[in-house]
């Protein structure tokens, strides 16, 4: 029986009745997308994910790829690269491209409910299998040459990497030695050494493309001074795609993990071996390589937050299946007596608490990402045309940090602490695959941006630099259904605890902005350590709002399942659905959204006596 279990209930809910995606499909740019064909496609992919992709995710973490160091190369698992070819094969992976690539337009909310199946049922089948992106971004910015490689790349189905890393330049990749040379003929040579990439060696595609971050000679200092590499693994024929001489890129390294081992993290040495150089050529002809790599990391950040709901997803329903069925000690109300017959675990309200738990994180990391989105999909429809979403922009990247940082924090946390706990000492067993999904889902917190950066992002240019524009604009959304008791007074307790919710979280945000202000020494009575004060609080800020912004959205799915139980007809499977997402929003009103209050608390008392402790003091 497959580990996987998907909640493709879920996932239409989202889609087709709180975000009305109907609007979307069918209409340009996604004209040959419409709602059936929206359908049959999740229905189909479910079916995948589900009996084929999920198949070799416990043999390809038991048995992960092996490394050759005399030829610098990988062997993945044979039943991975089946899994693998699978996906290929299935052709989903198309849909998104543009006509030129062979694509079909599509939507990204659509895109990526698809991409949680996968990544929910295999993540390293998506991960190798996202070079079509990295296409796609030759296609847009790429000199002609790029573009036509772009062509290749999908024909041919070339893997592709982002090669940020080094051994001293993690979070701070502005710190990258890597270097850049041009040679006669225009092309570049990179020289140094990368850390840490993934996909960066495999035998599931005959060629790599590698995206590089290095500094051309006399550049900058930091990221500004970073240009953008396209390195093939192998050279080829621009015309017809052959294969010609190897390239200096050479992995000397796959690193031995904690999880998610299929997927092979490599150390890549750039024209240091057997003297031969690496040489590519400038991503677009232009100097700006972070702004064009971070195209790259907001579509992986995005990923990855996807990544960690879909797992969240999959273990609570696994916690569940097995909470049903587990016969374990009395009914609390029988406490007193011992004969009373014994009751499956679901009765046991601490049990029911945790399976709450689960649900409302899963189900509301599934909402803020399709949230998310949908903002893409109002960029994109505002793009094609010929106008610019501004606000629609602004709040997807405002709501990044939240998708990839919260979603990852609660997910890992989340499986260790309730779904595995629900199974007992089973779930510490392999026979369960839940210690798999803690050891796969633990690098959502750490790659792409540790969630410290993610907190330091979200508030020095998500809100700081923004002008705070699209944290105004959602907090007016969310103050007004606040606001909007319903005559029947249908959840005006929870709609409560959300406005007093959204409250405290722009009470911490006035704080931290106070404490920026009083760090300013460029004004007067200033001090520069009041910035600590910040740094200390960044990461709570991205967390209370990530379950401001989850309450909301769970309580505005309240909304919509209450209309469908009013309305009636119902078969008795949507009538549970609703009630559950009914339940799960006053839950997460009444259980988590007044937390919020007590890191504001905490927040507005902080000082600086944690950065006086001396080192040697901890
Ligand atoms: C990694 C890979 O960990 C993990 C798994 C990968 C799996 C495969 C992935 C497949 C992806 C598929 C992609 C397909 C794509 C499809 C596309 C379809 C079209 N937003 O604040 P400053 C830029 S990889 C946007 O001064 P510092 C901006 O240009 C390793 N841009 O930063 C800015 O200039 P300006 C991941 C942003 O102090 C410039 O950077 N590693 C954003 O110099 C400088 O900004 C990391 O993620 C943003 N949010 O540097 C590193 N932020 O201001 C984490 C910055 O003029 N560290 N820019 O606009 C950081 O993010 C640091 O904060 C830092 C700091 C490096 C940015
Ligand atoms: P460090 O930056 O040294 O951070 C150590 C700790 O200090 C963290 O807790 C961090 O939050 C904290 N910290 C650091 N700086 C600050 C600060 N300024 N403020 C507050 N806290 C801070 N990279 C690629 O380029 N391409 C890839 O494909 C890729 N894939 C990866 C796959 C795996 C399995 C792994 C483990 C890593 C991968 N990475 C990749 C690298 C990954 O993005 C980095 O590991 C990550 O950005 C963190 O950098 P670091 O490991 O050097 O940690």
């Amino acid at each position: 029986m497959s580990h996987y279990k998907p909640n493709l209930r879920d996932i239409e809910f989202n889609l087709f009745e709180v975000f009305d995606r109907g609007q979307v499909l069918g209409a340009a740019p996604f004209a040959d997308v419409d709602v059936d064909t929206a359908k049959e496609t999740l229905r189909e992919l479910t079916r995948l994910a589900t009996d084929d992709l999920a198949d070799s995710l416990v043999e390809s973490d038991r048995t992960p790829p092996v490394f050759d160091p005399q030829t610098y190369s990988a062997t993945v698992p044979a039943s991975f690269k089946k899994a693998y070819q699978t996906w290929m094969d299935s052709g989903f992976w198309a849909l998104g491209l543009p006509e030129e690539l062979d694509g079909t337009p599509a939507p990204n909310s659509l895109l990526w409910s698809m991409r949680e199946l996968v990544l929910g049922s295999n993540p390293a089948i998506y991960m190798y299998g996202s070079w079509p992106g990295f296409a796609h971004i030759l296609h847009e910015k790429g000199t002609p040459e790029q573009k036509k490689l772009a062509k290749i790349m999908i024909e041919r189905q070339w893997g592709a990497t982002m090669v940020l890393t080094e051994p001293d330049a993690g979070s701070d990749v502005g710190a990258g030695r890597a270097k850049a040379a041009q040679l006669d003929d225009g092309t570049w040579q990179v020289t140094g050494v990368k850390r840490f990439i993934t996909s960066g060696e495999h035998d599931m595609s005959e060629n790599i493309i590698h995206f590089v971050l290095a500094r051309p000679e006399g550049a900058k200092p930091g990221t500004k001074g970073l240009s953008l590499f396209i390195i093939p693994k192998y050279h080829f024929d621009l015309e017809t795609g052959e294969l010609g001489e190897r390239n200096g890129a050479f992995v000397t390294n796959i690193e031995d993990k904690m999880g998610l081992k299929v997927s092979t993290t490599c150390e890549i040495r750039f024209s240091e071996i057997d003297g031969l150089p690496a040489t590519g050529t400038l991503l677009g002809d232009e100097h700006d390589g972070i702004a064009q790599m971070f195209l790259v990391i907001e579509n992986a950040r995005m990923l990855v937050g996807t990544k960690a709901m879909a797992t969240l997803s999959t273990g609570y329903l696994n916690a569940l299946e097995y909470a049903k069925e587990r016969v374990q000690g009395g009914d609390l109300a029988q406490m007193a007596d011992k004969a009373a017959p014994r009751v499956t675990i679901t009765h046991h309200p601490d049990v029911r608490r945790s399976l709450m738990t689960q649900k409302v994180y899963a189900e509301g990391l599934r909402a803020l990402c399709t949230f998310t989105a949908t903002q893409q999909d109002a960029v994109e429809i505002a793009q094609a045309r010929g106008e610019h979403d501004d606000l629609a922009e602004r709040i997807n990247d405002f709501l990044l940090p939240l998708v990839k940082g919260c979603g990852s924090e609660r997910a890992w946390t989340l499986l260790g602490t309730e779904s595995l706990q629900t199974i007992g000492g089973s779930g510490f067993l392999k026979d369960y695959p839940i210690e798999l999904y803690i050891r796969d889902a633990k690098i959502d917190t750490l790659y792409e941006g540790t969630t410290a950066i993610q907190g330091q992002d979200f508030f020095f240019r998500k809100i700081v630099r923004d002008k705070g524009q699209a944290l105004a604009a959602l907090g007016q959304q969310i103050a007004e259904f606040a606001k909007a008791v319903p005559g029947d007074g249908f959840l005006a307790t929870e709609r409560e605890l959300l406005g007093k919710a959204l409250d405290d979280v722009q009470g911490i945000v006035g704080y931290l902005v106070g404490q920026l202000m009083a760090s300013d020494t460029r004004q007067e009575g200033t001090d520069a350590r009041n910035i600590y004060k910040v740094g200390a609080n960044t990461t709570r800020l991205l967390m209370a709002t990530g379950d401001l912004v989850i309450g909301w959205l769970l309580l505005r799915q309240a909304d919509v399942a209450h209309a469908a139980l009013e309305k009636g007809g119902l078969s008795d499977a949507d009538t549970a659905f609703y009630q559950g997402k009914i339940a799960g929003a006053s839950y997460f009103a009444t259980q988590f959204l007044p937390k919020i209050a007590a890191e504001r608390t905490i927040a507005e008392a902080t000082d600086n006596s944690l950065m006086d402790v001396p080192e040697a003091a901890f």
